[in-house]
């Protein structure tokens, strides 16, 4: 079910990322028929859905993903998750422990958040499908967000890793994406390059020509 080119072009988006004058629906149609090949559904901080309204909008954007025959991920709600039966689930190094789910997920996509060596060393990556590791660089995407690591950290750990599937992100755009695909990521992940870009199909085409 999961293979590491899911991780080429790995569009994150919640309705908070959106700007007011378009809507997620919009922006993910538009990123799907562009080329994004995962979605993660990050419905996360100030201006988020939850309850009934987080639920409908994440089997919309199922349905969606589906007709496209991309990988649609929750963020962090392993009940969301699996209550209308996504495609995988990501967590981070705080949210609910992997060991907890990774039964009910056997058949599913598991990604774990890692921003350092230490994270690393620290995780069990036995049920993991792919790590996501950053952020590589300034980010206005995520409050609570570490400090950068740079495109280093990927290339540290995939000498640990050997060919593991890593995903670079944290803000990444089209212009240091080759920098990190560089150093030995299999893919990058992106919120804002594509939820606030003019041109959603340039920059999805312009990712793609560097990740592919
Ligand atoms: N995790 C680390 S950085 C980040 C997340 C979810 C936000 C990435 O957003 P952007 O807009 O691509 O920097
Ligand atoms: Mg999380």
């Amino acid at each position: 079910m999961f293979a590491k080119e899911h991780l080429k072009l790995y569009f994150i988006c919640g309705s908070q990322d959106i700007p007011h004058e378009t809507s997620l629906t919009e922006v993910v149609t538009e990123a799907l028929k562009s080329g994004i090949t995962m979605f993660q559904f990050r419905e996360k901080g100030e201006g988020s859905l939850s309850g009934s309204e987080k639920i409908t909008l994440a089997e919309k954007l199922l349905s969606l993903c589906r007709s496209y025959h991309v990988p649609f991920i929750v963020n962090d709600d392993v009940d969301l998750a699996k209550m209308i039966d996504a495609d995988g689930i990501h967590v981070g190094q705080k949210d609910e422990n992997i060991a907890t789910f990774d039964k009910e997920f056997e058949d599913k996509i598991i990604g774990l958040s890692i921003s350092d060596l230490e994270e690393y060393q620290s995780s069990d990556l036995t049920n993991v499908d792919y790590i996501g590791v950053g952020p590589m660089y300034n980010t206005g995407s995520k409050s609570d967000a570490k400090a950068p690591v740079g495109p280093e950290m990927i290339q540290n750990l995939r000498t640990k890793l050997q060919d593991f599937p890593i995903v670079a992100i944290g803000g990444i755009n089209t212009e240091n994406a080759q920098l990190v695909i560089n150093s030995g990521a299999d893919g990058i992940s992106v919120i804002s390059a594509i939820a606030k870009s003019p041109n959603i199909k340039g920059t999805v085409q312009q990712f793609l020509q560097t990740v592919e």
